[in-house]
């Protein structure tokens, strides 16, 4: 309670506040910065300005309602950053001379969070960003209403996988059907956000022909022409992953994609080794089931690479 005392100090007393969330965002991170916009409303006589890198991606728009993110650093004297690990997950590199003297909230359940910030409100068994301000705003005893309810589930939902995730517990559960007795109507959101484009399913359809299995580890690639060719765009390939999982066998799963300058890899386990830890030797992190990292290589130096470092920690579990 007494870090929710300083954060509402903290939001009282400051002048022009900035709520970031981490480089291509996903539903969990875009949904914890709107709710953390609400928060701040309630405590401020002047909205927030919303941060992200990237564009937010089609497929989420309709949770913004009236706010706008904007993708250029703007000025401020505090810094509310969501759903990020690090620092580096919401600014390019150049970006320090923005942060020097600013007041800096992080908010987060990450594993590999590293500590960044004055005040940090880092809880990593919760299941999502969003868990974390939904109990913030419990404590606080601030009414929730319909159109946060919604933003809170759909976070939730998404960094659940519709509640089937490992982190699909008790307490997230709890809070659904909490938001639930708001108004939210499960069946319309999840329609919403799991609504893909006829282009997004064409480039699923390219991803799927590269999967190939070896040792339990499965694995697929999006190469930077097959967007070009199916029209669609990175964002569209989120959730391709859990095709992978759902093989039969498969105990790990490894989705490589092609960016400018490199490879962007993303992890999932069922347990058997921790790729929160691997992808951390590799300046990457996560969650002990679910993990990302990039290397500057092409996608079969990036796929040999990691590959042969999952096969050894396989190993070592036997
Ligand atoms: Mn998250």
């Amino acid at each position: 309670m007494r870090s929710l005392t300083k954060l509402v100090r903290i939001i009282k007393n400051s002048r022009r506040i900035v709520i970031a969330t981490h480089r291509d965002p996903d539903g969990d991170g875009i949904a914890a910065a709107l709710a953390a916009a609400h928060l701040v409303k309630h405590y401020h006589r002047k909205k927030p300005l919303l941060f992200c890198h990237s564009r937010i991606p089609f497929k989420y728009q309709f949770l913004l309602g009236d706010w706008k993110f904007t993708r250029k650093i703007p000025d401020f004297d505090l810094l509310i950053a969501v759903d990020s690990a690090g620092i580096s997950r919401i600014f390019p590199k150049d970006a320090e001379q923005h942060l020097q003297d600013k007041a800096i909230v992080n908010i987060d359940h990450h594993r590999s969070n590293n500590s960044f910030g004055a005040l940090r409100i880092i809880d990593e068994n919760a299941s999502s960003a969003c868990e974390i301000i939904y109990f913030i705003f419990k404590r606080l005893r601030i009414e929730i209403e319909k159109p946060l309810a919604e933003i809170f589930y759909c976070g939730i939902y998404n960094e659940t996988g519709g509640f089937v995730y490992a982190n699909t517990t008790e307490e997230s559960l709890q809070i659904a059907s909490e938001l639930v007795g708001l108004g939210v109507r499960p069946d319309r959101l999840v329609k919403q956000l799991n609504a893909k484009t006829l282009s997004g399913t064409a480039l699923l359809t390219k991803v799927l022909s590269t999967i190939e299995v070896k040792g339990g580890v499965a694995m697929m690639y999006l190469f930077q022409d097959m967007l070009e060719r199916s029209s669609a765009e990175m964002s569209d390939s989120e959730n391709f992953i859990s095709f992978l999982e759902a093989i039969k066998g498969v105990r790990v799963s490894m989705f490589l994609r092609e960016e400018k300058d490199g490879t962007r890899i993303s992890l999932r386990s069922d347990g058997i080794i921790d790729v929160d830890s691997l992808a951390r030797r590799y300046g990457g992190g996560g969650h002990r089931l679910a993990a990302g990292l990039r290397l500057r290589k092409t996608i079969p130096e990036a796929k040999k690479e990691i590959l042969k470092a999952i096969l050894h920690e396989i190993r070592q579990t036997s």
